[in-house]
């Protein structure tokens, strides 16, 4: 059992105000395995005021310095990887090989391209012969994160925030806090200045309002649900602080009839991947008429070789949902698509067959959805695909954007033509097409309830800026 119980402030560990314990359970076992204390508002306030006691400092820092204290930082990230992998698979049960390729992989792919979109970012442009325009730092930066992909998370906030010259505190999930802990860990051995980072565990309505909230806080930079961010818009609201959000996502994959031969396979597996936990995931399949009965065919078999298992055990299953909250949030969506009358192909209630400990999911497929049904139109963060047939490509279009949220959409065609007419016409911030991956540095975020603003790249460090127009900067 792992005792976390101190805070990162001003570049020490401290005791929190007040005891106030919390368990972290292993959701592999359902057994604690860490403690950590919620902070209070004097806890909060602590660590704001080292944060804005650092920020003009670091502010009038040079570049150079500060593009240096991220790459020792992302130094001492990859030689603490191990570390990491571990801490991420025991707070949220993401199995270890994967712990280690994808989450902690995702991070350190980030850092990396904060700093190739270092050296091309300007921070002074010349708008006419006599006016600049640049690039400042906005301030003091709340970060509050969730427990899906843990470190990655917090890298994609702190990182960009510390690297244009503001300084941070960060609240990470209260359910998944080992890998902010380590963050901190990193950040200090890196030689950060005291108070640029600082770290300070809590809930949602405690500390993660406090920060929102916060006179002094000039921004909060948010990835989580869409309740939490609408409340977190609200705490904000007397304050004006500048709010980011990253929230749900319910993605569209549509298959034309000539996509080629693997597509509903992949869908699958990204649909299942990190059990179903990510907002990009492709949790509704839209496939043409002609190739319908066979994908769902496909879809099954893929599906039931996809084993479940412990997040300790190496190898290529998928590991538990992260708490008995979400487990029976996920049981009850895909109670839903029952009694809604989808038709449920593969999985379905209950935990996979001799399994009885661990928030385990059978990976379900439901097939004949309507884009009505509370499985189309809710984000259940499981194993759980909703599959749906279409005619034409206007109904896919129609069908796919009809929804609240707007992050993730794909689509599978061997026409060029038709990639790029679809492309244009999804609302959402990203289009995947046949398996295309993103490249480092572009930008991720939503339209609609999937939040505003973009992480990642150039998009990231201008997210955590504001921009000074200043006339008479040379000689008439
Ligand atoms: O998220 P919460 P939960 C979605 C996904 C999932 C659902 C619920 O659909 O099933 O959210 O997950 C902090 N003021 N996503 O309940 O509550 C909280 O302490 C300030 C999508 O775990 O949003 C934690 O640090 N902060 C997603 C963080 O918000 C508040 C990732 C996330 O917790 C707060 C995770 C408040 N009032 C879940 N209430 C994505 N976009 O990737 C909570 N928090």
């Amino acid at each position: 059992m792992r005792d976390i119980r101190t805070f990162y402030i001003n570049g020490e560990w401290v005791s929190p105000a007040a005891a106030n314990d919390l368990e972290v359970i292993n959701p592999s076992t359902e057994e604690p395995c860490a403690v950590i204390s919620l902070g209070d508002q004097a806890d909060t306030d602590a660590a704001v005021a080292a944060a804005r006691a650092a920020f003009e400092p670091w502010m009038l820092t040079p570049l150079a310095t500060r593009r240096d204290l991220i790459a020792s930082i992302l130094e001492v990230y990859k030689a603490r990887a191990e570390d990491m992998a571990e801490a991420i698979s025991l707070e949220m049960g993401a199995p270890i090989d994967m712990a280690r390729t994808q989450q902690v992989g995702a991070g350190s792919w980030h850092i990396d391209g904060f700093l190739k979109a270092l050296d091309t970012f300007q921070f002074e442009r010349d708008f006419t012969a006599t006016e600049k325009t640049l690039y400042e730092p906005i301030g003091v930066v709340g970060m509050i994160t969730p427990w899906n992909w843990p470190m990655n998370q917090i890298a994609l906030k702190a990182i960009p925030a510390i690297a244009v010259g503001c300084t941070t505190i960060l609240k990470p999930s209260e359910i998944a806090p080992l890998s902010g802990h380590l963050f901190a860990e990193i950040v200090h051995e890196a030689g950060a200045p005291a108070g640029v980072f600082n770290l300070v565990n809590g809930d949602g309505p405690g500390v993660g309002s406090q920060l929102s909230a916060h006179p002094d806080v000039d921004m909060i930079s948010f990835t989580g649900s869409t309740r939490a961010g609408k409340l977190i818009s609200k705490s904000a609201a007397d304050t004006l602080k500048r709010v980011s959000l990253e929230l749900g996502g319910k993605g569209a994959n549509i298959v034309f009839d000539d996509a080629d031969g693997d597509a509903i396979k992949r869908g699958v597996i990204r649909c299942m991947n990190n059990t179903g936990q990510s907002c990009n995931a492709p949790t509704r399949m839209l496939v043409q008429e002609d190739r319908y009965a066979q994908a769902v065919d496909e879809a099954v078999a893929m599906a039931n070789k996809i084993a479940t298992g412990p997040a300790a055990e190496g190898g290529k299953h998928i590991g538990p949902v992260v708490s008995e909250t979400q487990w029976n949030k996920i049981q009850g969506l895909i109670q839903a698509g029952i009694d809604e009358g989808a038709r449920l192909v593969a999985g379905g209630p209950g935990r996979p067959e001799g399994t009885n400990r661990g928030y385990f999911v059978r990976p379900t497929i439901f097939a004949d959805v309507t884009n009505d049904m509370t499985i189309a139109r809710e984000e259940i963060f499981g194993p759980v695909l909703a599959m749906m047939p279409f005619k034409d490509e206007e109904q896919a279009i129609a069908i796919a954007n009809d929804t609240p949220y707007g992050l993730t959409n794909y689509i599978q065609s061997q026409d060029t033509d038709r990639i790029r007419r679809v492309a244009r016409r999804l609302r959402s911030g990203m289009v995947a097409a046949n398996g295309g991956t993103f490249a480092q540095g572009s930008p991720f975020g939503g339209y609609k309830a999937s939040g505003n603003g973009r992480e990642g790249g150039v998009w990231g460090l201008e997210e955590f800026c504001e921009v000074k127009a200043v006339a008479g900067w040379a000689a008439e």
